[in-house]
């Protein structure tokens, strides 16, 4: 049976940002998210006894290599689960604005769960399929759940993504601010581990990591808009922190990267609450009121252009349909 699978990509408030279990993927902290209506990947998967080795397309394109191996991994953790040994077609589109840079292994992943779990026979519920998916990669656990959505630390069984407000109809945004759509040089796999192994900084990231995720969970349920946003421009750059301490050390934030937090900074002060937060790379993302719109953007053309502007609101969880 063909299952299709439409996962919302997701961006972290509080960062995911070191394994403490690299084989299984767990991590050090815990990580909140929103997902996102505006990005996501379809994917189909169908298990056909005909084939010598499993097959993936995306974005029409049939891919090989280390992205087929990865799929493959994951299929295999699937085919596992179900008692099944036959390979799989994947077919994946992403549906993120042209060149936007933002394609995600959060959507993907979580789509490949929901669509390849399904395929294989089995009927998982929303938190086993986020623990599958967190096998794939980290953020995609969170990806199952729309809305507001966290992924605790743990074992196993125990690691896996929950909703924290799922129906997030209050207004809040988040306007991505696109500065580079190229790949990345330091990938955010291997950042991560470098980050946590090196930098001086990386246990006092653990733990204001820690007392960040119960004034998060309280600002999210109490619709607070600037303590979400006060605290979510803190973890980011306190991630970024452990990156530029590393050894040797790195760093993902562009002069435009900068320009767009300080504006950010700039536009509070004149008491519009908007905030910053940057993920592995140069893009910025600006959490902010929806009223407030048009005076960001205003600001924002001194800086960028429109096109690199894409504006999203909380999107909805997994979606897994026959056919
Ligand atoms: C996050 N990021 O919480 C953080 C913030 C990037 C910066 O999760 O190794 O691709 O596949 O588990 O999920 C990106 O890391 O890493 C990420 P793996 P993943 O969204």
């Amino acid at each position: 049976m063909h299952f299709t699978a439409r996962a919302h990509t997701n961006i972290a408030l509080l960062k995911y940002w070191g394994k403490a279990d690299t084989a299984i993927i767990t991590p050090t902290t815990t990580s909140i998210s929103l997902t996102l209506d505006e990005f996501y990947t379809d994917t189909t998967v169908w298990f056909d006894e005909s084939l010598t080795a499993d097959k993936f397309i995306l974005d029409n394109e049939i891919i090989t290599g280390h992205a087929l191996q990865k799929v493959s991994r994951f299929l295999n953790i699937v085919r596992q689960q179900a008692g099944i040994a036959s390979y799989a077609s994947v077919i994946s589109t992403n549906h993120v604005p042209t060149a936007a840079g933002l394609a995600s292994s959060a959507s993907a992943f979580a789509a490949l769960a929901g669509a390849a779990s399904k395929a294989a026979g089995l009927d998982l519920t929303l938190t086993e399929l986020s623990r599958l998916a967190r096998q794939g990669s980290g953020s995609a656990t969170r990806s199952i759940f729309g809305g507001f959505a966290q992924w605790t630390p743990g074992n196993d069984l125990t690691s896996v993504g929950s909703p924290l407000l799922a129906d997030a109809d209050w207004p809040i945004q988040l306007m991505t601010v696109v500065i580079n759509d190229q790949q990345k040089e330091v990938g955010s796999r291997a950042g991560m581990q470098h980050a946590m192994t090196t930098s001086p900084f990386y246990d006092l990231w653990v733990k204001t990591a820690n007392e960040q995720v119960n004034q998060m969970i309280t600002a999210i349920h109490e619709h607070d808009l600037m303590t979400i946003g006060q605290i979510a421009e803190a973890n980011a750059l306190q991630m970024h922190a452990t990156n530029m301490t590393a050894v040797p050390p790195f760093n993902y934030l562009t002069d435009k990267s900068w320009e767009v937090i300080l504006m950010a900074q700039e536009l509070r002060q004149k008491g519009i609450p908007v905030y910053a937060t940057m993920d592995a790379g140069p893009n910025v993302k600006l959490i902010s009121n929806p009223a407030d719109t048009e005076v960001i953007k205003e600001a924002l053309l001194a800086i960028v252009s429109d096109n690199q502007v894409i504006n999203a609101h909380p999107g909805p969880g997994i979606q897994i349909n026959a056919g």
